[in-house]
């Protein structure tokens, strides 16, 4: 098994009377199939039960009298079945001996489609079925950072899955494939090319492009969007501006506009990375990020489509906290922003750490709708190396709790829009998809991909629940296997944090690369790009101070937020060097010193990397050779790079502690020189 086919492997159920009970539901499917989407469904049933039971299941166009058999049936008039859904919410009932599976719009029937076939794949009972479910977030995409060339920014898969110089001729079976995986887990749009954009994709030769990929996702109700080079009138439209104030310039976005709807009549909308790390943007011309957005915004007026303008944005400054950068820069705006506008936010104020507390700015835009920003591509998590489960990490950021409105205020609400009453929601995971067979180089790293979208879904689901179904469906039934590896995956990016990142240090990447350790890096064009500026280690402690007697970025919490993060004493252990420089000495809860706690914690986490191994060898019965294998390979490079982050996090901390290695644990056997010189060969310097 080279993991092509992700967790839609339909692989034969082997308990025979189990499949036979199974078959005895499912004998026909009935599909009145009107559109192009309900034929996708019917056919993905289709294939689904085939594998499943080994069986070909007919498709009629309707049920007649016949019983016993599946229905997939759009009820757009309002009934018992659909009037507590949204429009992409399904329902599957069991009535007078038939499975039917509905919704009010196609794309419901298809989500409640592949929930069914889920129910199969996971070993549940299909009989007597109640099952209701409403995406709880409107706009659920992926991003690609592809750029035309095929590379992809902090992609670790292969390259890009999109093959521009053979579009719109020739399609890559593979796009449909990448449609149906995302189907499959409610995923509804992509934005096919990186934030840092070319403006080629304005050109007409690049439209026809990318309709030609809309036309392969629209039967899985998934929308193409794009995103936009800011200053796109000038470098293609060869205006002497892109001011978005400008006449010329509003009317070449709008003519803009109507040319994409006229080769992609369900275009989904824009992303802008704007004045952002060298990007150009409105600010160029002295205008606003509102007023950027709003002009893009108001070029889509007549259409459906949507700007999702990214809020990670902060100025090279020396005295500053890049912390509190994008705060300052939108929060006075709230209420600004035309209503196609939704700001995307990334998960935490810096930039996809190991652990981030969440963005200062849920819950202080009530008038914003915000858009969630996580990274399923493993740019600070060890790229498609290290075995990270990323649904823990979405999952605190998504239950954080803000305050805004009182206790529950959490961020989940915020982005769900039943905290402010947003409008329009949204929420995006950085794609870490690319053309390696196994889509994620990581076997495991599909997991992140399928959990993002099952939280996008719905963001109550457990991250044990999600774990749970993605082993079943990707790896194994076997259910002491599933028991193992989600145990392995559960606590995979504690582990993770404990021997790159613990307590809350953070930003101590290998420079550019962001692989490896590289706390000692005090020279970068920018202030906030050196590592000494994050971890701040001198003879006294470590850690950025946050409080008032610090930067005070803090402040930009609400009171109870602050009071949970405002002290070394109660601050929890895994924020503690986010907002406290803190002393070597410290005694902390756990009863050691902060050095001691610091060091345990990174040869602990190279240890549990050993765990991870003999956890994994265990289920080698259980799990396809090929697949055991590849995973077995990239624990043993893991294990061996977590002893390196360890090493070289030690040494260079302790040449400021100037405290030994705690007992049991043995100092390194190589010196800071020979670990430092590591960086450099993965960096190729
Ligand atoms: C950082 C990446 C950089 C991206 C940037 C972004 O290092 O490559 O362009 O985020 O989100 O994490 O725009």
């Amino acid at each position: 098994d080279d993991g092509y086919r992700l967790w839609l492997k339909y692989d034969l159920i082997k308990d025979a009377a189990r499949r036979d009970g199974y078959a005895r539901s499912a004998q026909f499917i009935a599909v009145n199939a009107s559109s192009p989407i309900l034929q996708t469904a019917a056919s993905e049933l289709q294939t689904g039960l085939q594998g499943l039971l080994g069986k070909s299941i007919p498709v009629n166009p309707n049920a007649g009298s016949r019983t016993g058999g599946i229905i997939l049936s759009v009820s757009p008039a309002p009934n018992a079945d659909v009037q507590t859904l949204n429009n992409e919410g399904y329902r599957i009932v069991s009535r007078q001996n038939n499975i039917i599976v509905t919704g009010k719009t196609a794309a419901a029937v298809l989500y409640g489609t592949f929930a069914l076939l889920r129910q199969l794949q996971t070993l549940q009972p299909i009989t007597n079925l109640t099952l209701t479910s409403s995406p709880k977030v409107q706009y659920r995409l992926l991003n690609h950072w592809d750029n035309v060339n095929g590379t992809i920014e902090r992609g670790y898969a292969g390259s890009s899955l999109w093959k521009w110089y053979e579009l719109p001729e020739r399609l890559d079976p593979r796009y449909r494939d990448y449609a149906r995986a995302n189907a499959s887990i409610g995923i509804n749009g992509t934005v096919v090319n990186n934030v840092n954009a070319s403006p080629r994709f304005m050109t007409g030769e690049y439209l026809k492009k990318v309709a030609a990929l809309a036309n392969v996702f629209r039967p899985y109700g998934i929308k193409v969007y794009l995103s936009v080079y800011f200053p796109a009138p000038r470098t293609v439209g060869g205006l002497k501006t892109a001011d978005p104030l400008d006449p010329q310039v509003r009317k070449w976005w709008a003519d803009k506009v109507k040319e994409i709807y006229s080769v992609i009549p369900d275009f989904g909308g824009f992303l802008v990375k704007a004045n952002s790390e060298g990007e150009p943007g409105p600010q160029d011309y002295g205008r606003s990020h509102a007023d950027g957005a709003n002009m893009l915004a108001e070029a889509l007026a007549p259409y459906d489509g949507v700007v999702m303008w990214r809020a990670f944005v902060y100025k090279a400054d020396p005295k500053g906290d890049r912390f509190k950068a994008a705060y300052e820069e939108f929060k006075p705006y709230d209420g600004q922003f035309n209503k196609k506008v939704l700001v995307q936010v990334k998960n935490g104020p810096i930039d996809f750490q190991v652990r981030e507390p969440f963005h200062p700015m849920f819950g202080a835009m009530p008038q914003t709708p915000l858009m969630m920003e996580f990274q399923l591509t493993q740019e600070y998590l060890g790229f498609a190396t290290h075995m990270v489960y990323e649904a823990p990490l979405f999952k605190e950021t998504l239950e954080s709790d803000t305050y805004a409105k009182g206790k529950g205020s959490t961020v989940a609400k915020v982005v769900d829009g039943s905290l402010h009453g947003y409008p329009i929601t949204g929420m995006a995971g950085v794609a870490n998809t690319g053309s390696d067979r196994n889509w994620t180089g990581h076997t495991m790293g599909q997991a992140n991909w399928y959990a993002f979208g099952r939280l996008a879904w719905d963001h109550s689901l457990t991250s044990e629940a999600i774990a749970d179904e993605w082993v079943k469906m990707t790896l194994t039934r076997d259910p002491q296997a599933v028991k193992t590896i989600t145990g392995l995956m559960l606590r995979s990016r504690e582990i993770y944090a404990n021997y790159t990142n613990p307590l809350g240090v953070h930003h101590i990447m290998g420079y550019g690369i962001h692989y490896g350790p590289e706390p000692w890096l005090d020279k970068a064009p920018r202030p906030d790009w050196r590592h000494t500026y994050y971890h701040r280690a001198d003879s006294v402690g470590i850690g950025f101070d946050r409080t008032a007697t610090g930067s005070n970025a803090l402040s930009l919490y609400t009171p109870e937020v602050q009071k949970q993060w405002g002290t070394m004493e109660a601050c929890p252990l895994p924020y503690l060097l986010w907002f406290h420089h803190v002393p070597w000495t410290k005694r902390l809860s756990t009863g050691r010193t902060l050095w001691d706690e610091f060091t345990t914690r990174y040869y602990t986490g190279a240890d549990s990397v050993r765990w991870m191994q003999q956890q994994w060898a265990q289920v080698k019965p259980a799990v396809d050779p090929e697949i055991f294998n590849d995973v077995a390979g990239r624990l043993a490079v893991q294990q061996k790079e977590a002893i390196w982050w360890r090493d070289a996090c030690v040494l260079y901390f302790q040449q400021f502690a100037r405290r030994p290695i705690p007992a049991p644990f043995k100092k390194p056997e190589r010196t800071l020189e020979e670990v430092k010189r590591l960086v450099d060969i993965y960096q190729m310097r």
